[in-house]
C-alpha cells in the first residue's frame, strides 16, 4: 500500500484548496485532447473537437473535465483509500469504456502542467513531486481492473 508522509498530505491538500476544479479540469482534459489527439476517439459524442480552439470552447469537454477533476478531489479527501474510491470507476474505464491505462498517465502529465501554470510559485518542486505521486497512484487505481 502506498504511504503518504505528513508533508506530502499537507502539500497536496494545501494546494488543492486553491484549485479551481472547473477551470483546471477543463484545461487538463482539453489539453490532453490537443497534445495527444488520438485520445479524442474515446469521446465520439462530444461534438466539435476539430482544433484546440474548438476543444477549449466545447461545453462537453468542460463539463467532463470538471467531473474528472472532481474525482481527483475525492481521492484527495481520502488519500489512504484511493483504491476503494476508484474501484467502480476502474470497472467503468476498463470493462465498459476500454480506455488503455497509458492514457491515465497522459492525462496526469497534462494535469501537472496545468497546475504549474495556474499555481506558479505555490507549485514548488516538493509539491510537484507529491502531485506526481498522486497521479501515479490514481492511474494505478483506475487501471487496477486490468491487472
Ligand atoms: Mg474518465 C467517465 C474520471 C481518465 C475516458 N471518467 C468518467 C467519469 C469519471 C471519470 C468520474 C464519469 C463516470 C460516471 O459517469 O459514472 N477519468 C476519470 C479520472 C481519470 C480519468 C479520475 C484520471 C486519470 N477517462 C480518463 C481518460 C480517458 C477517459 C484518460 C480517455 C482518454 N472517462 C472517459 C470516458 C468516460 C469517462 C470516455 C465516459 C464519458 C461520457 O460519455 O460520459
Amino acid at each position: 500500500m502506498v504511504h503518504w508522509t505528513a508533508e506530502e498530505k499537507q502539500l497536496i491538500t494545501g494546494l488543492w484548496g486553491k484549485v479551481d476544479v472547473a477551470t483546471v479540469g477543463a484545461e487538463s482534459l482539453g489539453g490532453m485532447m490537443c497534445v495527444y489527439p488520438w485520445t479524442q476517439r474515446f469521446f465520439p459524442d462530444f461534438g466539435n473537437l476539430s482544433s484546440p480552439t474548438a476543444i477549449c470552447a466545447n461545453p462537453k469537454v468542460r463539463a467532463h473535465g470538471k467531473k474528472v477533476l472532481t474525482a481527483f478531489g475525492d481521492a484527495i479527501k481520502s488519500l489512504d483509500n484511493i483504491k476503494d474510491t476508484f474501484a467502480k470507476l476502474s470497472e467503468l474505464h476498463c470493462d465498459k469504456l476500454h480506455v488503455d491505462p497509458e492514457n491515465f498517465k497522459l492525462l496526469g502529465k497534462i494535469l501537472l502542467l496545468v497546475l504549474a501554470g495556474h499555481h506558479g510559485k505555490d507549485f514548488t518542486p516538493a509539491c510537484h513531486a507529491a502531485y506526481q505521486k498522486l497521479v501515479n497512484v490514481v492511474s494505478h487505481a483506475l487501471a487496477r481492473r486490468y491487472h
